[in-house]
């Protein structure tokens, strides 16, 4: 019985070309060696060579009537061919895999070999000595000592095992990551080529195209999850785009973004607008960002931001959202406006319930407040089970049950909106918590942005896309960046839509800030950076 040595295809250009890889013998060399060493061991060997599939599954036939055991270097069919590996298999035969590269430290395509589970061992990388000890285990564990041949693939097939499995996905994991660097290379190119024809870097038209053709070749079950890989890969590409283009044009960039930043700063407050009245919480707030200002009183927040529109006022306190009771909405309403915010503060908020001199708790029927101190005070307002009335400001409501001199209704307010109205406090803090605090902010007609700014906040209106939002935020996530709060909020003007406002933590002109904002200013539909700000700390 003969030894059949067998070479794939390319392996008759051996000592031709690429001696670095497979050094300098030839073919003729290895055959040479083969025979030699087969002889020692009381083998006769037979070489065959083919650059052709066909070839070397026909040569595997026939190995089983004249063979005792196989020697095979299959090339580059060891990462592909079926067609061998199952013919390696029918011969019934031990077969030992050989390399002269160690093709587990080569290119991650090489570090499959779809052969290896139907043969009995695997040797690579001594370069011509792979083919003698090759041999020599073969005929020696394999052969001679008629080891029972295993195959890998027997015990694999019972047991799929999960390490198989995970040395699968490693090899799937090389080949995508070797792809993918090889993917951004290029998008570094089509950067390059922008950068200079100016042209857009986000082609949604293009990238749909893209996601319909892959779309086309997998199977339905496998299309959404082809398309969330692709649309992944397609923003990480963009996002390199971006980085490149910025670090090329960062000033631009910054002032494509931000409207003209006011160079005044908050020094040169004199006159501040609040909604409310003395002894409201905005009065409060007012006070702790502005101390010297002239505070002037507004009757509701849409009266004040109109002062400050008209220049009576050169900003606005107001109340933007409560630990409790959640966003202001009609806030939120009026900075959709063109207005930004300069700073804020988080002021801790106690309401009280206060009534006229000589009502007792007992006596309350109805509460009156602003509809968010009335939502802050929830739990005691329903356990008593009173009727709630809303008004515009909370410090309007003591004037209100002054106004209707009606013993059981009581004010939900502040202690020194109650004081100043002359009435008793029946009950001291009647939140729902005990840390109950409210942001307020400051409103300007400009853009300042402070040298301790910490947070910028902005206005995003998303395209009607599925995944839209999550693959927006991803933009940040990539960036490293912290998201301190987003929200919804409907579009004046347009029923069924929706910004979200969206709070980052970032410091004054942060460059991954400004090189994400940018990215979104290119590619939604609305970006409005309502203010880059820091705060007041009470
Ligand atoms: O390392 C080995 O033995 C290989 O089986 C050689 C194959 C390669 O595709 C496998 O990944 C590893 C290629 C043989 C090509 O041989 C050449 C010889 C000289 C010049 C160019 C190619």
């Amino acid at each position: 019985m003969k030894i059949l040595l067998v070479n794939g295809p390319n392996l008759n250009m051996l000592g031709k070309r690429d001696p670095k890889q497979y050094g300098s013998f030839t073919l003729a060399d290895v055959e040479k060696l083969f025979k030699e060493r087969a002889a020692e061991l009381g083998f006769e060997a037979e070489c065959f060579q083919s650059n052709h599939e066909g070839e070397i599954v026909q040569k595997l036939h026939e190995a089983r009537e004249t063979a005792a055991g196989i020697v095979i270097n299959a090339g580059a069919f060891t990462h592909y061919s079926y067609a061998i590996r199952d013919a390696i298999d029918v011969t019934g035969l031990p077969v030992m895999e050989v390399h002269i590269s160690n093709i587990h430290e080569r290119e991650s395509f090489r570090h499959t070999s779809v052969i290896r589970a139907v043969c009995v061992g695997q040797i690579a990388g001594f370069g011509i000595k792979s083919y003698t000890m090759g041999l020599e285990q073969l005929v020696n564990d394999f052969i001679l000592k008629k080891t029972p041949v295993t195959k890998p693939a027997e015990t694999e097939s019972k047991n799929d095992s999960l390490q198989q499995c995970r040395r699968d996905i490693n090899d799937i994991d090389a080949q995508l990551i070797d792809l993918f660097a090889k993917r951004l290379r290029v998008s570094e190119r089509v950067a390059k080529a922008k950068g200079e024809s100016g042209g857009a870097i986000y082609d949604a038209a293009r990238e749909n195209v893209v996601i319909s053709n892959a779309r086309g070749k997998v199977s339905t079950q496998d299309g959404d999850a082809v398309e969330s890989f692709l649309r992944t890969i397609m923003r990480v590409s963009r996002e390199r785009q971006y980085d490149m283009l910025s670090s090329q044009r960062q000033n631009q960039n910054a002032t494509a973004i931000l409207p003209s930043v006011a160079a005044g700063s908050l020094e040169n407050v004199r006159r501040v607008a609040y909604g409310g009245k003395v002894g409201s919480y905005s009065e409060k707030a007012a006070r702790t960002f502005f101390p010297d200002a002239a505070l002037e009183p507004a009757w509701s927040f849409a009266d004040a931001c109109k002062s400050l529109t008209e220049q009576k006022v050169d900003a606005v306190v107001l109340p933007l959202a409560n630990t409790t009771g959640g966003p202001v909405d009609t806030v939120y309403q009026l900075l959709q406006q063109k207005l930004f915010i300069a700073r804020y503060a988080d002021i801790p908020v106690e309401h009280c319930v206060a009534a006229l001199p000589g009502a007792t708790l007992a006596d309350i029927k109805c509460v009156v407040s602003h509809p968010q101190a009335l939502s802050q005070c929830s739990n005691k307002i329903n356990a008593c089970g009173w009727v709630q009335e809303s008004i515009e400001n909370t410090a309007y409501a003591p004037k209100y049950i002054l106004d209707k001199g009606d013993v059981s209704i009581a004010a939900i307010c502040s202690r020194s909106a109650a004081e100043q109205a002359g009435l008793v406090i029946l009950e001291e803090n009647a939140c729902n918590t005990t840390c109950n605090q409210t942001r307020f902010i400051v409103v300007t007609r400009e853009l300042i942005v402070t040298p301790d700014a910490s947070r910028v906040s902005i206005i995003m209106q998303l395209p009607h896309r599925h995944g839209s939002l999550s693959s927006t935020l991803d933009v940040f996530t990539d960036k490293g960046l912290n998201l301190a709060s987003i929200c919804s909020q409907p579009v004046p003007d347009k029923p069924w839509e929706y910004a979200f406002f969206v709070d980052i933590d970032a410091p004054a002109l942060d460059s991954a800030a400004i090189c994400a904002l940018c990215q979104l200013s290119y590619e939604l539909p609305r970006l409005q950076i309502m203010g880059w700000y820091g705060s007041t700390t009470k």
